[in-house]
């Protein structure tokens, strides 16, 4: 792990040892669980079951559940596009997410969302979003009032490197900064911005443009999750006892598209070759995870089975929960969308 500017105060608050067995296990299981929900969209999707687009986290899964393993409810956490894996992460219910995403009555927003807008405000979920870079000014704003309330919550934006080239970064790095909010950025650079190498697009070290503001930077192995997890815990131990926002870098790759059924739209273009995906394969960050464990004998392979079955059944139930609900109601699209006058 590269750590630039990280106070020495902290470091001594979270002295690098790793996740106990137990918090070991919740990893795990947080990375199990968004990964075989992803393949199930993944297949559901192709086999044209999903009234609309899906864009899958595969590969990414370690950054999710390092960072949001030091959250709780209380806390804030903004999205992206591709936000299954933060919303679970975060505590969110497996069932009412692929019910939303299935366009269902029972989904998280009634079925009138979907997958790009996945939220739950009572566990702090602020929303998966469209808008590319629009959770930055959406999580600035949780940090101020959380700052504000001073009782120790921390807001986390989850956003990618194409969302790291918009304005809102720079005016939310700046102000952030300058009012010391609990807010810690977390950049997954994934290599893409759609069909874009960031290479094309994007200039310098992304957790630079954190360091131009004095705020401390880290740039970690998005597919270990011992290294993600470390940094958040000092990141965001850092934001609750006051000490200002940070920013993470975790490098990953995005394994599927940038959506499914992308071929549909590049017909026979390629933006990237058979060989990078697979090198990408090899570095899964969960069985890259699952075999460090093993090694360490920290916890058996029965445990980490049954965390698998347990996943299985878990994500089997809410394709059938999903399956079995009741259409969205476009009814009741004016009434969600606009609050109700006052008598
Ligand atoms: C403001 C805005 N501009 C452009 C788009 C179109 N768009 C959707 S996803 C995307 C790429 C985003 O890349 P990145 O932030 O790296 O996230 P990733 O898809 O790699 O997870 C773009 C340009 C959009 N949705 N919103």
């Amino acid at each position: 792990m590269t750590t630039t500017g990280l106070g020495e105060t902290h470091a001594e608050s979270h002295p690098g040892a790793g996740p106990t067995p137990s918090e070991a296990l919740r990893l795990y299981e947080s990375m199990m669980l968004i990964r075989r929900v992803e393949e199930r969209l993944r297949d559901d999707s192709a086999a044209g079951k999903l009234p609309g687009a899906v864009h899958l986290y595969i590969g990414e899964e370690a950054v999710a559940a390092g960072v949001c393993a030091h959250l709780s409810a209380r806390d804030y956490a903004t999205s992206t596009h591709r936000g299954h894996g933060h919303f679970l992460a975060k505590g969110g219910d497996v069932r009412a997410m692929m019910a939303e995403i299935w366009a269902k009555r029972e989904g998280i927003c009634r079925g009138m969302g979907g997958s790009m807008h996945v939220a739950d405000i009572s566990r702090g979920i602020l929303g998966a979003n469209g808008i590319v870079g629009a959770g930055l000014s959406i999580a600035t704003g949780a940090a101020f009032g959380a700052k504000l309330d001073g009782d120790g919550k921390v807001s986390v934006c989850f956003f990618g490197d194409g969302a790291s080239n918009q304005g809102v970064l720079m005016e939310t790095l700046n102000i952030s900064a300058l009012w010391q909010l609990p807010l810690v950025f977390v950049c997954e650079n994934n290599g893409f911005s759609e069909f874009t190498p960031a290479a094309q697009v994007t200039a310098g070290r992304i957790a630079d443009r954190a360091r131009a503001f004095s705020v401390p930077a880290a740039e970690v192995d998005g597919n270990d999750v011992t290294e993600v997890w470390r940094a958040a815990g000092e990141a965001i131990g850092r934001a609750r006892d006051g000490g200002g926002p940070s920013f993470i870098e975790a490098r990953t790759y995005r394994i599927q598209g940038h959506f499914e059924a992308e071929s549909f739209v590049l017909g026979s273009g390629r933006y990237r070759d058979s060989e990078e995906i697979e090198a990408w394969r090899q570095k899964d960050p969960i069985a890259q995870f699952r075999t460090r464990l093993q090694a360490s004998g920290t916890v058996s392979a029965a445990d980490l089975d049954r965390i698998e079955a347990s996943v299985h059944d878990r994500v089997a139930d809410a394709v059938a929960y999903a399956e079995a609900g009741q259409p969205a109601d476009p009814e009741l699209a004016e009434t969600l969308m606009f609050a109700p006058e006052e008598a």
